[in-house]
């Protein structure tokens, strides 16, 4: 268990002996990179470190078998990619697969470690005489583990150092020994039986359809195995809102197929409950979890479950929680609710995960004090002490929910004889949905190293959530993942899966570290596109933080809608409680103890101090706990308002630079990746100026203060779609205001807003009309030249509407509005551009733009900015 810390990986001599020195000159896989490959793509390799090429396991069983087919297909791929026959013949020898009661049996003079702990490994190696050629016939190789899983580990561990050594450089770090820093590393779905998932940006379910589990399984044996070869051990498949069916007897013979695909890799199922069941599937009258009948249900329940899922890992509950029932109904507590499912778990080795995730969604906004911030602590604090001891807390990483930026949750600190686990979002719900680059290990590792100095001491979260701070048995880590069909819908956002498992492993390890190791596996080995890579993924969080929401804001996201584009009031006025407070004098929240909601209390006394006194917070949670003047001075000596304009122009820049970064990857990578990675950063550098345009232009209209530098309000080279001669366009008001410029756009067809939205959950229908082409013209003025030319306009859904750019009446190129971007209205979700480069203007031209409706997508656009060319 994780109360120690797991064996620091030591150095090994032995393994300079097993054909290290290999550099294979296999050419660049001509393929892109496949659903079903990922990071697994061991053909991709250019360099490797040999085992002996007999690869057998001592145990029968599956996931040694795994381990064993892991470690075959390896060599197969990287053989079959060119190793020479010199190279192959010199692979004598054995590798050998067991687990340590297994090897020390076999072969009694190995030494295997006495103190190798749950799921951990250990890796031995005999000594070899030839380094150039390999090693000879008598050779061996032995991955021991502690039981099963460790050992499959132990072979993903030697596969992945064999596939991220520098060709050529001398290899020092090879983990000899290892174990897992905590017991608990799952993933959790919120895939619902009809095939959908919750904030999934990936397609449809890969585990149901049509109400109930998928035939063909194949894809969950292929997830498995990914998240195997990174050590997460627990899958919780289905969501945790609406999950009473998931118990359903005809759904668990379902449910029973998929632990099978998943068991071989070791991965056991978990699921969602919701804590209503007895009542909604079970016939009872009540759910009352004290009530004798419903605890007897729950037993039951849980029998019949483990008569087909001898292994199950436990329940997830979402209880009292964004309408889903829970114990409150009944005056019950969290610890009443959870104790009875962990009681019926207990004897057959089940978990529960209760989520701290509960808050009231009904807040008086005119109430000063309140504060859902303060929710989980105010909620579970009181309860320390009482949860049965196979019941894990699952915490949300900040207070609020998944923010590019918001502080660490004082709860990790609250609970001393509970154990708990830290829940972060691998699906990018408020940070971009895939459809940006955010690598996300910064963002939790500046969680997990977080020393909440509990009881004036050393209290780093991942300490907390290992069991070693407060000496609890049981925690861990639990990343939503919400991959469908095309995973999690993007090649490089598949770096924050693997991120996760690395860091549920061992928290120790460095964000950049990670990103290396994925990058070598995934795209390349060469030294100068892991360096760009790498480069790119850290940079990519803190440039989102500069485009989105800033200071401690929080994302700034439609909260109510898409949870994707600006919508800066959506987080206001309203029972959710994501409120910055922003007003024409200054912005923030007061959580200050003296004068506000009191959630500063909740941090213990040390990390109190800091946040309490505006002078010690840090710049970049200022606005998360105190409201400030818009000319109050940051450390850096900057104006609040003047850092929200520097910061976007900063943070659209930087996304822009992502683009030009890739740009010097092509001819070195996969052409295939090469391609799709250009088009998305290339979108994701105009969305962040439609972030940009728009949290700037709010704030300049709030705050009444000019920027310093003269940009806000000011695009030079901007003609508006509502300035132009118009010939069957419309103007209208585009609501939010702030994400069209200037707060207007014009349509070539109806167009409904968010306060019609009744209007689309009523109907389901769109507005269409018949097909129509619209024209607006502007006489061009400036100086003569060659220009790159503009277009935003917006993709909405349900029809590709078509668009044209002439100058003086030539056409200079045209384009279908065929992007699939979320909400049904002209917003800045779907706000993109189309830029048509090196046109050559002079002044006079006529520069027009040709709109052609087609079914809901009316054709409607902002502007057109002008920009010189190169
Ligand atoms: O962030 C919110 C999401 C909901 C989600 C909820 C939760 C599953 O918007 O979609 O519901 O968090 O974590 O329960």
């Amino acid at each position: 268990m994780a109360s120690g810390r797991r064996t620091a990986p030591r150095k090994i001599d032995f393994f300079v002996g097993l054909g290290l020195g290999f550099v294979m000159s296999a050419a660049l896989a001509a393929h892109a990179q496949t659903a079903d490959r990922a990071w697994l793509s061991y053909a991709r390799h250019t360099a490797h470190t040999l085992y002996p090429r007999h690869v057998r396991a001592l145990g029968s069983n599956a996931i040694e078998q795994s381990a064993v087919q892991e470690l075959r297909h390896n060599l197969g791929d990287v053989l079959t990619e060119g190793l020479s026959a010199r190279a192959e013949g010199g692979l004598g020898g054995q590798t050998i697969v067991g687990t340590a009661e297994e090897v020390r049996k076999a072969f009694p003079g190995v030494p295997v470690p006495a103190d190798l702990k749950p799921e951990g490994y250990w890796i031995y190696g005999a000594p070899c005489a030839d380094r150039v050629n390999g090693c000879g016939e008598h050779n061996l190789l032995i991955i021991a583990g502690s039981d099963a899983r460790g050992a499959l580990y132990g072979a993903f561990a030697l596969i992945r150092v064999a596939s991220t050594i520098d060709p050529g450089a001398p290899h020092e770090a090879m983990p000899r020994q290892e174990h897992p820093a905590m017991p608990i590393r799952w993933v959790d779905e919120w895939d619902n039986a009809n095939g959908t998932i919750e904030r999934g940006y990936g397609g449809p379910s890969i585990f149901f359809e049509d109400g109930h589990v998928r035939d063909d399984l194949s894809q969950v044996s292929a997830y498995a195995r990914l998240l195997a070869s990174v050590g997460i051990n627990g899958c919780n498949v289905n969501n945790v809102n609406g999950a009473a069916p998931f118990l359903e007897p005809e759904m668990i013979k379902g449910l029973a197929r998929i632990a099978d695909a998943m068991r071989p890799w070791g991965v056991r199922l978990a699921l969602s409950v919701d804590i209503a069941s007895p009542q909604k599937i079970g016939g009872l009258k009540t759910f009352d979890p004290l009530d004798p009948q419903v605890k007897a249900w729950w037993a039951a329940k849980v029998n019949d479950i483990y008569a087909a899922i001898p292994d199950l890992a436990g329940f997830t509950v979402k209880a009292d929680s964004e309408g889903q029932p829970g114990p409150a109904s009944y005056g019950r507590s969290p610890a009443d609710a959870a104790n009875v499912l962990a009681n019926a778990l207990a004897p057959q080795g089940g978990v529960v995960l209760y989520r701290a995730f509960v808050y009231n969604n009904h807040l008086d906004y005119s109430d000063l004090k309140a504060d859902r911030a303060r929710a989980a602590y105010d909620i579970f604090h009181p309860l320390d002490g009482k949860f049965a001891s196979n019941v894990i807390v699952q915490i949300k990483y900040g207070p609020i929910d998944f923010q590019a930026e918001e502080p660490v949750s004082p709860l990790f600190a609250g609970l001393r004889k509970t154990n708990e686990a830290m829940e972060v979002q691998i699906t990018q719900e408020y940070l971009g949905q895939q459809r940006h680059l955010v690598y996300l290990a910064p963002l939790w590792k500046e969680k997990l190293d977080f020393d909440l100095r509990a009881e004036n001491r050393s209290t780093p979260v991942k300490e907390i959530i290992e069991g070693k701070s407060f000496g609890r048995l049981l925690g861990g880590m639990i990343g939503v993942s919400c991959v469908g069909r095309d995973w999690l819908g993007a090649p490089l956002a598949m770096a924050n899966l693997y991120a996760f498992g690395r860091l549920a492993w061992n928290p120790d390890l460095s964000a950049e570290q990670i990103a290396a190791e994925w990058t070598r596996q995934t795209i390349s080995n060469d030294p100068q596109v892991v360096a760009t890579v790498d480069r790119m993924l850290m940079q990519s969080w803190p440039a989102y933080v500069d485009y989105t929401g800033f200071l401690g804001t929080q994302t700034l996201t439609d909260i109510t809608g898409s949870h994707y584009g600006p919508n800066i009031e959506s987080s206001e006025r309203n029972g959710w409680g994501q409120w910055h407070r922003d007003d024409a004098k200054g912005i923030g929240m007061d959580r200050t103890v003296a004068t506000g909601t009191g959630f500063v209390g909740q941090y213990p006394p040390e990390i109190a101090r800091m946040y309490e006194p505006v002078a010690t917070n840090p710049d970049n949670l200022l606005l998360f706990f105190h409201h400030v003047p818009w000319t109050y001075k940051l450390h850096s000596g900057k104006t609040v308002i003047q850092y929200v304009y520097d910061s976007h122009y900063k943070g659209a820049q930087e996304a822009a630079e992502l683009g030009a970064e890739w740009a010097t990857l092509e001819g070195k990578i996969d052409p295939a990746l090469f391609a799709d990675e250009s088009a998305r950063l290339k979108y994701q550098a105009c969305h962040a100026i439609v972030w940009r345009d728009a949290i700037v232009q709010y704030f300049l209209k709030e705050s009444g203060i000019a920027d310093d530098k003269g940009r806000a309000g000011h695009f030079p080279g901007r003609m508006e779609a509502e300035d132009a001669r118009l010939t069957g366009f419309k103007v209208f008001d585009v609501d939010p205001w702030e994400d069209a410029s200037r707060g207007k756009a014009v349509t070539c067809g109806p167009v409904i807003n968010p306060s019609e939205d009744s209007y689309w959950r009523r109907t389901h229908t769109l507005p269409t009309a018949s097909p129509s082409t619209c024209t607006a013209q502007w006489t061009y003025s400036g100086p003569g030249g060659r220009f790159n030319i503009a277009v935003q306009y917006f993709d909405l859904q349900g029809g590709v509407a078509q668009f044209k750019l002439d100058v003086n009446g030539k056409p200079i190129t045209s384009w279908a509005a065929d992007t699939k971007l979320p909400s049904f209205w002209p917003n800045g979700d779907n706000s993109t551009r189309y830029t048509a480069n090196d046109v050559f203007l002079k002044p006079g031209d006529v520069l027009s733009v040709e709109g052609t409706n087609n079914g809901s997508d009316p054709a409607a656009f902002d502007y057109i900015e002008i920009e010189p060319a190169g």
